[in-house]
Formats: structure tokens, C-alpha cells, sequence
């Protein structure tokens, strides 16, 4: 039992549930790895969204309200952290749900869809088909769901099937702490934030946003600034910690 007022509360608590994710088999062990090196970049962030974060959640919701068929891709870790806050998305930017995994079994796509309906989320079901040229099972997906998208959010990803989208002509928003990856090098909009801070910003956007400030923002994207700006963060954390 973690106290509420532990100065890591937030950080034990997703820890625990990546944990209790591992032993329902939502979430696979590297999962809890992938974590872990989250963990070490949101340090890094001071364990807040910065300034160019929230830019980019605004953008994100723009790109997501002004997509003809958005869809938003789920693993096993997103499942297990955030699953009431990819409800609460999915309500507001209008997008589908979808899962996607990595490490794809029958037994966890099932379990993964099982949580995620218990907390309220409508799950894209059907017959997956090997649609992305990929030679792993991420090349998995609905024909009508991630392969018909024009816009895709694929949080914690893994890096080639982001480029397999780009390549496909979609926009691909990602979420992910390590401003270094190939996920977050390679797609159309990054979100270098904390997954369980960013959603309900993305929602926020989305339920308060109009359309001419969203045109703005997506005229104005640029992904390269992104990613210098949280950098820069990452950074200053570091010369402050050395003062
Ligand atoms: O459930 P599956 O089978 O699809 O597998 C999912 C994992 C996460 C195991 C798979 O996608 C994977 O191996 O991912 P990577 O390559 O480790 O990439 C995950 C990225 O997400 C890393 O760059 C992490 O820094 C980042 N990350 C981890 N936790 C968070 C995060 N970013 C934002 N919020 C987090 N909570």
C-alpha cells in the first residue's frame, strides 16, 4: 500500500500498475522496462509538462479534431496506465480505439480489450489483417481502423511502424518521453510528456479548442522545434542540478 502523501506518489502508483499489469498479462516485461526508461526521462522533465509539451497537446488535439478518420492505437502499457483517460479522449476528439501490440497474443488482446471496455472505452473488434509492411505482428491492423486512418496516435511506440505510417502518408501523433527515439525522431507531431499528463491535456484542447485556432496550430507545426524545445528542458534541468 502506498501512502498518499509519499513525495513519489504519482511515479509508485503508475509503477503498480505496470506491475499489476504484468501479472494480469496486459502488460508484457519489456513493458515494464520501456517504463522504466520513461521514468528516467520525465526526471529529466522535472516530472511536468513544459511549455513546449502543452504546444504540442494543442496541436495534437488539432490534427485529431481536423482528421477525417482518426484512430488512436493502444498497447499493453498504454492500456494499463491510462485507460480511463483513452475513454475520455476517444469521447472528445471523436477518434476510435484500437489495439496494437508489439508482443501480440490472442490471450492479451483479449485481456487488453476486456480492461478497456470495463473502464468505458468502445474497442475496435473485427479480423485483423496483415495490412502494414512490417515483418512483425504490428503489421496487424483493421482494415477499417488504423490502415483507413488519416490520423493515428500511437503512444509508447516502438519506432518502425511509426515510419511505416509516415510512409503511408498518415499523420502519426506520438507520445514519448525519450525525445532520442526513432518513434519520436521519425513522426509527424511528438508529445515529449508524461503519457497520464498528456491524454487529459489532449482532451482538455480538444473540448475547448475552435477551429480557427486549430487551423493555426497545424499551420504552424513544426516537429523539429518539438523536439529542440524539449531537449532544451531536459537540459536546463541538468546545468540547474550541477549550480
Ligand atoms: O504491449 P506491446 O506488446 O505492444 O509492447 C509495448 C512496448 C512498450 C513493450 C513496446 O512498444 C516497446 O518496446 O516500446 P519501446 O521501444 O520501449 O518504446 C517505448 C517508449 O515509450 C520509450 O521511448 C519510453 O521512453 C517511452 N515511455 C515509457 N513510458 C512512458 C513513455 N512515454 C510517455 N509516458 C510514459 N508513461
Amino acid at each position: 500500500m502506498i501512502p498518499e502523501d509519499h513525495p513519489r506518489y504519482r511515479s509508485l502508483m503508475a509503477r503498480e500498475r505496470i506491475a499489476d499489469g504484468v501479472r494480469s498479462g496486459m502488460v508484457v516485461i519489456e513493458g515494464a522496462s520501456a517504463h522504466g526508461r520513461g521514468e528516467a526521462f520525465d526526471y529529466l522533465l522535472g516530472e511536468k509538462s513544459s511549455a513546449s509539451a502543452k504546444r504540442a497537446e494543442k496541436t495534437a488535439a488539432a490534427f485529431l479534431l481536423a482528421g477525417f478518420r482518426t484512430v488512436i492505437s493502444v498497447n499493453g502499457n498504454t492500456a494499463a496506465l491510462a485507460a480511463a483517460e483513452i475513454r475520455d479522449l476517444a469521447e472528445a476528439s471523436g477518434a476510435a480505439v484500437e489495439i496494437n501490440l508489439f508482443h501480440r497474443t490472442d490471450v492479451r488482446m483479449e485481456t487488453i480489450t476486456a480492461h478497456l471496455k470495463a473502464n468505458g472505452v468502445t474497442v475496435l473488434e473485427g479480423t485483423a489483417e496483415r495490412l502494414l509492411p512490417l515483418s512483425h505482428d504490428r503489421a496487424l491492423c483493421l482494415r477499417d481502423g488504423i490502415y483507413a486512418a488519416d490520423v493515428v496516435l500511437v503512444p509508447l511506440e516502438d519506432g518502425d511502424r511509426c515510419e511505416a505510417l509516415v510512409a503511408m502518408g498518415k499523420t502519426v501523433i506520438t507520445i514519448d518521453l525519450n525525445p532520442l527515439s526513432r518513434t519520436a525522431q521519425t513522426a509527424t507531431l511528438t508529445i515529449v510528456d508524461e503519457l497520464t499528463r498528456a491524454l487529459p491535456n489532449i482532451t482538455r484542447a480538444c473540448r475547448e479548442q475552435n477551429p480557427e485556432t486549430g487551423e493555426q496550430l497545424i499551420a504552424d507545426h513544426d516537429n523539429h522545434r518539438l523536439l529542440y524545445a524539449a531537449l532544451q528542458t531536459m537540459q536546463e534541468t541538468l546545468t540547474d542540478a550541477m549550480d
